[in-house]
């Protein structure tokens, strides 16, 4: 994708976010759908806000992607991420939502899709949140696969997630990852993480257990112009997982509703999500927030180490 002077006109790129961008300095993208649709008020606004907290600490610059009143939005001030938050019935918008929720002069979150979308078009490699979509049980029935896939197959930026949950069939998302031609990076681990858990019983594709080695593997990634992004998969801190056999029978339960009450296309995600903070009791809901947060570290220790990389070349 050319990003000419058209595009940049409908993007408004926050100062810090533009300085930082301008001088080769590390940012990580955030996604924000996570706020309007994850995750319940008020969590969602302080996990936000702390999710960017975490990312200065380790080095780099919060550029949170959102619609707000017609405008694509790179950067949020605090006052605007909790007016997102807060407002019931926003949008979420996938990368094919933008212009119509643009044409509407509407808000709306961004899914993984739309923000790795808004992310390269704003020249930001790095992007890191809870989990990706993919692939749904019973897919071959439904054809319901997420966007997300279709995105990573297309437009280069790594994609810094815990996994996939298992709301999902997550041997048939690693298979639709590997005929996109994106490359699955485990962090500390062999196996595939499995969002809550540590491991999906899934190997990924290559480990990296340095994060020097992880950005040097991402800046050559790109540096091939190969045309697809990356997901970065980096296990829940063990001290956060939950234990399999209590979220896999919640997690079917959920599935076997939204299948009753054929639930379907955008929605099926968000009804889960709900559905899991619902029959946890809030237990999912912790761990979500631990992991996203350990996510934003590495997103920024990795866009640190390919901002470094690239001050050398
Ligand atoms: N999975 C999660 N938490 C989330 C999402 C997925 O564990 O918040 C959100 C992300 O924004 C993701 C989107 O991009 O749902 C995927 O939606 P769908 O399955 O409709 O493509
Ligand atoms: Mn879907």
């Amino acid at each position: 994708m050319t990003i000419g002077p058209a595009i940049r006109r409908l993007i408004d790129v926050e100062p810090e976010v533009a300085d930082a961008l301008a001088g080769s300095r590390p940012v990580v993208a955030l996604e924000s759908t996570i706020i309007t649709h994850g995750m319940p008020f008020p969590q969602n606004v302080e996990t936000a806000r702390a999710v960017e907290a975490v990312v200065r600490e380790n080095g780099a610059v919060p550029a949170t992607v959102a619609i707000l009143g017609g405008r694509i939005r790179v950067g949020l001030s605090n006052r605007e991420l909790e007016r997102l938050g807060e407002t019931m019935d926003v949008v979420k918008a996938s990368g094919r939502d933008l212009a119509a929720a643009l044409a509407r002069s509407g808000s709306a979150g961004t899914t993984v899709s739309a923000t790795m979308l808004v992310a390269a078009m704003a020249g930001i490699r790095v992007f890191a949140t809870g989990g990706v979509g993919g692939v749904h049980r019973g897919a071959e029935e439904t054809f319901d696969v997420s966007a997300d896939l279709t995105e990573l197959g297309r437009t280069e930026v790594a994609v810094v997630c815990a996994g996939v949950k298992s709301i999902l069939d997550i041997s048939k998302t690693l298979e639709v990852l590997e005929t996109q031609r994106v490359p699955v990076y485990a962090f500390g681990s062999d196996d595939f993480p499995a969002f809550y858990t540590r491991s999906s019983g899934l190997k990924a594709d290559h480990r990296f257990d340095a994060v020097d080695d992880l950005a040097r593997a991402v800046g050559l990634h790109f540096a091939l112009g190969t045309g697809t992004g990356v997901l970065v998969a980096n296990p829940i801190p063990p001290a956060d997982a939950l234990d399999p056999a209590f979220i896999d029978g919640i997690i079917a339960d959920a599935v076997a509703e939204a299948r009753k009450k054929g639930i379907a296309r955008k929605e099926v995600t968000p009804f889960l999500l709900q559905r899991l903070y619902e029959l946890t009791g809030g237990t999912s809901l912790k761990a979500n927030i631990a992991l996203v947060k350990n996510n934003a570290a590495l997103g920024a220790r990795l866009a640190a180490a390919l901002a470094l990389a690239g001050s050398q070349t």
